[in-house]
């Protein structure tokens, strides 16, 4: 699809400072004068919200990895043809903090479904809409938990074991292995700092 916005993915595991880093990359796109729309996943639109709430609440009641998939790609069809699509129809960029390879990670590696069916919904949700470019920050995990915990009561996706975070972990890996040419994998275990030169190395080379 040519697509006359850029679409920039944000993407890692617990704690690894998404929420710090986007804000610098919006920082650092809008002083570049390019119109911007920030967004996430789960969310972004008022129905994709409230998908979200259901799936971060914590619960009783074991939740179907499945149902767990369909609800996020339900969320995701929403948030594209209402959002995502329209701002990059009208030379938007878009920044989503996180998208579909946090499925792959979490859903796929994580809870263990098949990625043929993630790959089948992305193309039936998606069509050909891919990131330009994904950015991984990534972390040793119990450092990523401890940083997590620290601010205060965890979500039910927080709440996994760590053996959970390693498999979440080892998937966003193997994706940016497998097409360098558009994701791009930060160290995010060092200082802030250290961190946001790396990415404002990346977002130059665009
Ligand atoms: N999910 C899914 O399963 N499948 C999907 O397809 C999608 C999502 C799209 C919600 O995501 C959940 O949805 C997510 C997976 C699932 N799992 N969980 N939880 P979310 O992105 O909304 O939630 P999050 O992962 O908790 O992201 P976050 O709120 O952006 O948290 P963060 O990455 O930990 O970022 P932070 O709050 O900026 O940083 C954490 C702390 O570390 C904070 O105190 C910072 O000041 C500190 N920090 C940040 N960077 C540094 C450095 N470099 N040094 C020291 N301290 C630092």
């Amino acid at each position: 699809m040519s697509q006359p916005g850029k679409f920039i993915t944000l993407e890692g595991t617990e704690g690894v400072g998404k929420t710090t880093n986007l804000e610098f990359i919006k920082e650092t796109l809008l002083g570049r004068g390019i119109p911007l729309l920030v967004t996430r996943e789960p969310g972004g639109t008022p129905l994709a919200e409230e998908i979200r709430e259901i799936l971060l609440a914590p619960r009783d009641e074991a939740v179907s990895a499945k149902a767990e998939l369909l609800l996020i790609f339900a969320a995701r069809a929403q948030h594209i043809e209402e959002k995502i699509k329209p701002a990059l129809s009208r030379g938007e960029w878009v920044l989503c903090d996180r998208f579909t390879d946090a499925t792959y990670a979490y859903q796929g590696y994580g809870r263990g479904l098949p990625l043929d069916v993630i790959s089948a919904l992305e193309t039936m949700v998606q069509g050909d809409l891919r990131p330009d470019l994904t950015i991984i920050l990534d972390i040793d995990v119990e450092q990523g938990m401890a940083r997590a915990n620290a601010r205060g009561e965890l979500d039910r996706f927080e709440r996994e074991k760590m053996s959970f975070f390693e498999e979440v972990r080892k998937g966003y890996q193997l994706r940016a292995s497998a097409a360098p040419e558009i994701y791009r994998s930060v160290n995010a275990g060092q200082p802030l700092e250290g961190v946001q030169n790396d990415i404002a190395k990346i977002l130059a080379g665009l």
